[in-house]
């Protein structure tokens, strides 16, 4: 079998002299420029990449352009009672409570069609309905902007139809309403109860607090103490009319109508100011031992809440502290021992120290007397120092509520090896607080 070469070379010469005719290569008069090759290539390349753009921005909008959608459901737990232990949400049967709800809502979520959608679930709140509770629960997810919301909300409302089988020994009262929030409805929920941080009340998956300098909603119930707008010390927000703070502030003066409690990021332009009704001084606080460290003032009128400006929650008596848990330290104190105060609010993470490691010979050698708690990091370098007096230690729960768990007090100069801060611990007061202001 043989090719017919000859037959393949006419032919191809044909082409060429058909290309020629065309004007290939380009020797041809500018009449036939719509015929050109190159201008041809153009178009068609053009209109491929056109394509290629319009398609991908479709599939983009259509498929990956994800919104954050918010909705509210309150579960009727029958089978609990409401008690007193479940006023706070620092007691072990709030939490306790809440994770089973909040993980039942998860698994739930998660073993269904909407696995993809669902992002968290949060008790905002339990609250009495005669002798029985009740949680509000609001569920983030996250569709596209096409979808439909009167589909997205049956398809969760189908969903949320299945979990009651999957409560186990809590009995919960069927078909629980679904309500779609706006993002602001969730954050107005979330300011209203205590210890939002601002990934609680975004619900947002995971969270970074990076740098030394916080950001706006970061640690919303951090006031600075001024007198003659001058910042003196730290404070932190428990409810809309009282601060918590250190007596040891309140050494120049403690008349109320000298100070000023401020709000905000920045102490020289406060987000709002506030004038103080009353302070009140521990009974048996101790200069010199610094032993009840500890200060309440009470502002002239109520604060409104905001995503910016809220309480932070106060921890059970009993509340375990772990040594080595890690906690944070805000406030707007010099940088280091003898330097001024800053503008612009600071963070800084430390470490729980156990009262027995802190009062070793080579660290306070006993001085740290129980109602203390110690905070810093085994080589220094972290800590609170001048004018972050007063203000707050606080920590994050399993359930990412923050609890104020010390008060900066004192402490050997700032940062060094083996001289870690020194707090009043929050928890040997919780009743002293609960006695001056019924919170
Ligand atoms: C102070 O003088 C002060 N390093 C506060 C905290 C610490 C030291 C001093 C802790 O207000």
């Amino acid at each position: 079998m043989g090719l017919d070469l000859s037959a393949k070379s006419e032919s191809r010469s044909g082409f060429l002299k058909a290309l020629r005719q065309w004007g290939w290569p380009a020797r041809v008069p500018s009449t036939s420029r719509f015929l050109n090759p190159y201008v041809i290539c153009f178009i068609v390349i053009a209109v491929v990449v056109i394509l290629a753009v319009t398609i991908a921005l479709l599939v983009y909008f259509l498929a990956f352009d994800q919104k954050s959608y918010f909705y509210h459901s309150s579960f009727q737990i029958l089978n609990v009672n409401y008690s007193n232990q479940l006023n706070s949400p620092a007691t072990q049967e709030y939490r306790s409570l809440s994770e089973r709800i909040e993980s039942v809502v998860t698994k739930t979520f998660k073993e269904s069609n909407l696995r993809n959608q669902f992002i968290r679930a949060h008790v905002a709140k339990l609250r009495p309905d005669g002798s029985d509770v009740i949680a509000d629960v609001i569920m983030k997810f996250r569709f596209t902007r096409s979808s439909n919301g009167a589909s997205m909300k049956s398809r969760i409302e189908s969903v949320s139809r299945q979990m009651l089988n999957n409560f186990g020994n809590l009995e919960i009262n069927p078909s629980p309403e679904i309500t779609s929030l706006t993002v602001q409805d969730a954050a107005n929920i979330f300011t209203k109860e205590c210890g939002a941080g601002p990934d609680l009340m975004t619900l947002s998956e995971e969270r970074i607090i990076g740098g030394i300098k916080a950001e706006e909603g970061d640690w919303p119930w951090q006031v600075s103490l001024q007198r003659n707008n001058f910042h003196i010390c730290g404070g932190t927000l428990i409810s809309n009319t009282w601060i918590l703070t250190a007596a040891h502030c309140f050494r120049s003066s403690s008349n109320p109508r000298q100070w000023t409690v401020n709000f905000g990021l920045s102490t020289t332009v406060p987000a709002l100011r506030m004038r103080v009704r009353s302070i009140v001084i521990h009974d048996n606080y101790e200069p010199i031992t610094r032993e009840n460290d500890i200060a309440l003032m009470q502002l002239e009128r109520g604060v409104t809440f905001t995503r910016n400006i809220h309480t932070v929650c106060l921890p059970v008596a009993s509340q375990n502290i772990p040594p080595g848990s890690t906690a944070y330290v805000t406030g707007w104190g010099s940088l280091e021992y003898g330097g001024n105060t800053v503008t612009e609010l600071q963070q800084v993470q430390v470490r729980i120290i156990s009262n027995n490691v802190c009062n070793a010979p080579a660290s306070y050698n006993g001085a740290i007397l129980p109602g203390m708690l110690c905070a810093g990091l085994p080589g220094g370098g972290a800590d609170a120092c001048q004018g972050d007096s007063g203000g707050p230690l606080v920590q994050e729960d399993s359930r990412r509520l923050w609890f104020l768990v010390g008060i900066v007090s004192w402490g050997f100069q700032c940062g060094l090896p083996d001289k870690p801060g020194v707090y009043t611990r929050v928890t040997a007061y919780r009743d002293w607080i609960n006695q001056r202001t019924g919170i």
